[in-house]
């Protein structure tokens, strides 16, 4: 049976429900996820759930990783590579951590091995404001650096551990902190930012490699849900 979307009131997110687990759309972008997430911790708190881990998936650009490769966040950095995030609250700019779950990243990584299908990698994770100028890409509206500014700004993230670059990470990683929830980044990386700044695989590959961080979690979900596996039994 198709579970229903239990927000269909709101064009703000979808959410499903299948038994403990909550799957819910962050849309795009710093902004968008804040809200989600100041909504579902509420709901979480008001429905008193206890346990609770958060996991983002989706989808990246690559940094020096074969495309399809996944990553798994050690830490959400800023541009300049620092594992923080800035808010202007009150008018005033407040600093917020951005540390992620040691322990949630090594049974996903074990998850991995478990599965043997793709790639997976443990590095930084580079939150941006924007695709394109923020993401050092050359071919958005307006630009005002060159290829070769764009080629030293990728290996210096490089040389920081950053390996992708998305949109939501840092908020995510700032608000689960600061409420004490363990949480987790899984994307996988759509291309290869140092060889270029548009996604050309088809739309197949495209499809299949979202897939990777959907069976990973899945993969980690029912892992979770039969808990420690019963000692073998003595002959
Ligand atoms: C990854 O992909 C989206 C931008 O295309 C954004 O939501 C993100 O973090
Ligand atoms: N999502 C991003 O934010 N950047 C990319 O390069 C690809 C997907």
């Amino acid at each position: 049976m198709i579970s229903p979307n239990i927000c269909v009131g709101t064009d703000r997110y979808a959410m499903f429900k299948a038994g403990p687990v909550l799957s819910v759309s962050h849309g795009m972008g710093v902004p968008s996820m804040a809200i989600m997430l100041h909504e579902l911790l509420k709901l979480l708190y008001h429905a008193r759930c206890s346990g609770v881990s958060i996991i983002r998936i989706g989808t990246s650009g690559g940094i020096g990783l074969e495309p399809g490769t996944v990553v798994l966040t050690q830490q959400a950095v800023d541009a300049t590579f620092q594992p923080q995030f800035e808010q202007m609250i009150l008018g005033k700019r407040v600093v917020r951590g951005t540390d992620l779950d040691a322990q949630l990243v090594r049974e996903l990584m074990q998850c991995s091995a478990d599965l043997d299908e793709f790639p997976t990698v443990v590095g930084n994770t580079m939150c941006t404001l924007d695709f394109y100028e923020g993401q050092s890409r050359l071919d958005g509206a307006i630009c005002c650096f060159t290829e070769q500014d764009k080629q030293e700004y990728l290996q210096a993230a490089h040389a920081a551990g950053v390996r992708n670059i998305e949109m939501e990470s840092s908020v995510l990683a700032a608000m689960c902190s600061a409420c004490s929830l363990p949480a987790a980044v899984v994307c996988v990386t759509y291309l290869d930012r140092l060889q270029g700044d548009q996604i050309r695989s088809p739309h197949e590959v495209l499809a299949e490699y979202e897939q990777r961080p959907q069976r990973l979690v899945c993969h980690f979900i029912k892992k979770s849900l039969r808990g420690p596996e019963a000692p073998a039994t003595r002959r």
